[in-house]
């Protein structure tokens, strides 16, 4: 491939992929971009540690000197979570950026198309971009949701956080052919929070199950993600009627300081945590761990 002198993968990742063993892609944006320091680092090694509990292998994903890294040392870690000068790259970002050999997060869209490249079929991450409030008129709809309509990589997020339009982006991952499938529960979970308001499409309660209708999708080449919604744990999930008032608050913030287009998903994040006295934060903590559980169970039967 015109591609493979790009990608730079951890030869344990590699061996794995050549034997047929699960492997789990995760992304950086969250990292450098999603979450304060030292928080961010050492929770990117507790989900990968826990990738490997439940018997798969991590593989993080970031852009340095040049190369499509698949897994990450320690030192490459802890430069993505320190660094400010880290660019947030999304699929329009990744041509530059590796060109100019600066050093790049990648956002869900940008993790999935590399993920694709090395051969990874499963990606855990917290929350997916979609499709923002208000963007009947400021037409923000994150290229997440486009790479989930055309790349054969299952995401597994905690659904879909409230600073966005829920019920727009069901809308648009239904008019993209994205099936929509919640672990456990009938409703669509909202990140921070259980319930959503909205019913999911589909409701599957295995790890088996979710695996056998992403093998039967791609034999049949219908191409793209699928969305798998995994609700936070109870004990740990922030009320919806709570989150809305500062999600309210941060939204009015941005507006007031222009703040738009890739800034916009961090800049809200950063506010919500500030709001909430970090309880927004252990939120997104313990929803991704969770995550990392499920996938990995996933990637473990995709491969049996
Ligand atoms: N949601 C989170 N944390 C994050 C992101 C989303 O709770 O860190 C990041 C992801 O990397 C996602 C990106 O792909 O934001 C979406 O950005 P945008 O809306 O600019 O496409
Ligand atoms: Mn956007």
């Amino acid at each position: 491939m015109s591609y493979s002198k790009y990608l730079n993968i951890h030869p344990e990742i590699k061996k794995a992929l050549a034997n047929n063993k699960p492997v789990v892609a995760l992304e950086s944006t969250i990292i450098a971009h999603g979450m304060p320091y030292p928080l961010n680092i050492q929770t990117a090694k507790e989900v990968e540690e826990i990738v490997r509990k439940n018997g798969a292998i991590p593989a993080t994903i970031a852009i340095l000197d040049g190369k499509l890294c698949i897994g990450l040392n320690k030192e490459q870690l802890e430069m993505l979570g320190t660094a400010d000068d880290v660019w947030k790259v999304s699929l329009r970002d990744m041509p530059y950026v590796i060109s100019k050999k600066l050093p790049g997060a990648t956002t869900v869209a940008a993790t999935m198309r590399i993920a694709a490249m090395a051969g990874i079929k499963i990606f855990v991450t917290g929350g997916i971009g979609g499709v923002h409030r208000g963007a009947e008129t400021t037409m923000d709809i994150s290229a997440d949701l486009i790479e989930m309509s055309q790349t054969n990589v299952a995401v597994v997020s905690a659904g879909v956080k409230s600073i966005l339009d829920i019920g727009l982006t069901l809308e648009f991952l239904e008019t993209q052919g994205i099936p929509v499938v919640t672990y456990g529960q009938h409703e669509f979970p909202a990140f921070y929070s259980r319930r959503s308001g909205y019913p999911s499409a589909l409701r599957i309660d295995s790890p088996s199950d979710i695996a056998d209708m992403l093998s039967t999708k791609w034999q049949l080449n219908l191409n793209g993600s699928v969305l798998i919604a995994n609700p936070i744990p109870e004990h740990l999930e922030v009320p919806l009627q709570k989150m809305e008032v500062y999600i309210n608050e941060a939204l009015k913030e941005a507006s007031q300081l222009k703040i738009d287009g890739k800034r916009l998903t961090p800049f809200l994040l950063k506010i919500i945590a500030e709001k909430t006295g970090g309880e927004s934060l252990s939120s997104n903590i313990a929803l991704v761990k969770n995550n990392a559980e499920l996938g990995a169970k996933i990637a473990v039967e995709l491969t049996l």
